[in-house]
């Protein structure tokens, strides 16, 4: 393999493509909200470096998961839930210092990255030991919903909603609101890409690599998304203050 085949991205590769716009997408990202740490009341400091911290995470993930997939025209299933294993519970870690105020404990973090522990190691399971029948992908599938659903649960009717409710900073209930809806909508990419594998539900209606462009496409718009609203407030609140 020489150097010029893994940088040549044909014009039928969209997976190609957003493999390497993601990485680009990722380090900008972080960029930003590492220095626009210093635009925001103290309060937020840790937010934006948590942002910065998901997206830094991810680009790193990305520049690697290109490679390989490039060199490989392969899935870098293991690369993507190392990456996830540390950005999604950060992402519990965001929710959970937004509502700190509202008097979030630290045991209504650990019960969200418990969950999407439960999520990931179900559908890193799903992924990495397929053997290609449907009853495996859908087994695992399932499971890894559960932890889904709790996370959903708890943004729009559980703890989450209730302490956000709760709270008479307009900040933050807008805040929880935003990322609830990112969970719904947002996080609902991924089954999508997940059912993409040979066996799973969708099989038949995706190639097996649409699974990538599901999960890159999903992977922009929840970290750099999410980080954005988090700035939004974290801006919106700080000027308020001042
Ligand atoms: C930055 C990465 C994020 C926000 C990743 C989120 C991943 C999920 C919400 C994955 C969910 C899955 C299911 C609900 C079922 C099938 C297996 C998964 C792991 C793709």
């Amino acid at each position: 393999m020489v150097l010029l085949d893994i940088m040549k991205i044909p014009v039928d590769d969209p997976v190609a493509f957003t493999f390497f716009t993601g990485y680009m997408a990722m380090l900008a990202a972080s960029v930003f909200f590492l220095f626009e740490r210093s635009q925001v009341d103290g309060k937020w400091k840790t937010s934006l470096l948590v942002s910065g911290l998901i997206t830094g995470i991810a680009a790193f993930h990305y520049y690697y998961m290109r490679d390989y997939y490039m060199a490989t025209h392969e899935t870098p299933t293991a690369l993507r839930y190392i990456d996830w294993t540390l950005t999604v519970p950060l992402m519990c870690l965001e929710f959970y210092l937004l509502l700190k105020p509202a008097g979030a404990k630290s045991s209504f973090m650990w019960k969200l990255i418990a969950a999407s522990i439960l999520m990931l190691v179900a559908g890193y399971i799903g992924e990495a030991f397929t053997d290609g029948s449907t009853a495996h992908s859908v087994k695992w599938g399932v499971i890894s919903t559960i932890g889904y659903v709790y996370i959903l649960y708890s943004a729009w009717a559980g703890e989450a909603h209730q302490m956000a409710a709760k709270s008479d900073n307009p900040a933050v209930k807008s805040g929880i609101r935003a990322l609830a809806w990112f969970v719904l909508v947002g996080w609902a990419i991924y089954p999508i890409g997940y059912m993409a594998m040979p066996g799973g539900w969708l099989s038949g209606v995706f190639a097996p690599n649409d699974l990538d462009l599901f999960y890159n496409v999903a992977d922009a718009i929840n970290k750099i998304g999410f980080g954005l609203v988090v700035y939004g407030i974290a801006i919106a609140d700080s000027k308020k203050a001042a």
